[in-house]
């Protein structure tokens, strides 16, 4: 079995062998440079940046970054994880089908590379999701040329510690012509699913279960805020599963989902289901009615993780709003 200890060495030989094979300029910020002793320390914690978004015609700038950032992951318990932008997971991102993006990662971590690997797009991986080296940036432009829900995260390696470790969100590109159903829909919101492991620790990456399963990047809030939706509702979410390691099963308590777009493609439509199968970087559009007053838990059928933390609440009420009390979570 291969050590993490290990496979960095072999990464960082295979990294310098294609370098020496490839034009990259010496003097290129963007290139291979990793201190192996950041992989397992913590780091300060810098604060939370909102990216930057500004759209002009069919051209979308992105700006985000890549930093270190102590994150409440479960009620007292913080994991000082790898962010974009100083939340896991990151910034909901959403353009239009035929939108070009021209995205820049600034890379504000002073200790390791980070990436962004983009699964919205047709791009060559080996020029456009490269490592960009410590406190520089680097510009990627791409099609977002599908519609659908789908994965971002780093892809810096060994990409599995940079997505265990917080580095991953969701992008939402709209079809062109919407979802068949979007005059149904009365409210939508977003899940993105994933996993914490043991702090930094690789082994418990590659070989150990998950200490937490979560919602939106931890196990309490969407328990203390629950979704909201009035009776008669129709009721849309965008849901992805960033793993790194588990499916997921997801489900709503009380429901049948009516539509499951797959990957949030309109043309991948499906009906009347009970639990969508999302693989790990998976995501789908599903939507589905409430028809009583009640607390409708949202988890994955694997229960095992559910009681880990991956439950959230969609509070249904006769007015929409939150009137406060106790949701009954799973
Ligand atoms: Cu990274």
């Amino acid at each position: 079995m291969l050590s993490f200890p290990n496979i960095y060495k072999y990464t960082l030989i295979l990294t310098i062998f294609t370098a020496a094979l490839s034009h990259c300029s010496s003097t290129s910020p963007i290139q291979q440079s990793q201190n192996e002793e950041a992989f397992s320390s913590t780091a300060p914690s810098q604060p939370p940046v909102d990216p930057v978004i500004r759209r002009d015609g069919q051209t979308v700038y992105i700006e985000m970054t890549s930093q270190v950032t102590d994150i409440e992951i479960s009620k007292g318990v913080i994991y000082n994880a790898w962010t974009f932008n100083g939340t896991s997971p990151g910034p909901i991102l959403r353009v239009k089908e035929g939108d070009t993006i021209v995205f820049t990662l600034k890379n504000k971590d002073t200790r390791m590379n980070h990436s962004m690997d983009m699964h919205a797009v047709h791009a060559s991986p080996s020029s456009k999701f490269i490592d960009v080296m410590p406190g520089k940036e680097g510009t990627f432009t791409y099609p977002a040329s599908n519609p659908g829900v789908f994965m971002y995260h780093c892809g810096s390696k060994p990409t599995l510690a940079h997505i265990a470790n917080g580095m991953y969100g969701m992008i939402i590109v709209e079809p062109k012509s919407g979802y068949p159903s979007d005059h149904l829909v009365d409210r939508s919101y977003t899940l993105v699913q994933s996993e914490w492991y043991k702090e930094h620790d690789y082994n418990s990456f590659v070989n150990g279960e998950p200490e937490y399963v979560v919602f939106n990047g931890n196990t309490f809030t969407l328990k203390e805020h629950p979704l909201l939706a009035k009776v008669g509702d129709t009721v849309r979410i965008y849901v992805s599963n960033a793993g790194p390691n588990e499916v997921s099963s997801f489900h709503v308590v009380g429901t049948i989902m009516d539509r499951v777009y797959k990957d949030g493609n309109p043309r991948n439509i499906e009906y009347g289901i009970q639990t969508v199968m999302l693989p790990a970087s998976g995501g789908a559009v599903v939507e589905f009615t409430v028809t009583e007053e009640g607390d409708y838990p949202i988890v994955t059928h694997q229960f095992k993780h559910v009681d880990k933390g991956a439950s959230a609440v969609l509070r249904v009420t006769k007015d929409g709003k939150n009137h406060g009390g106790k949701t009954m979570a799973h």
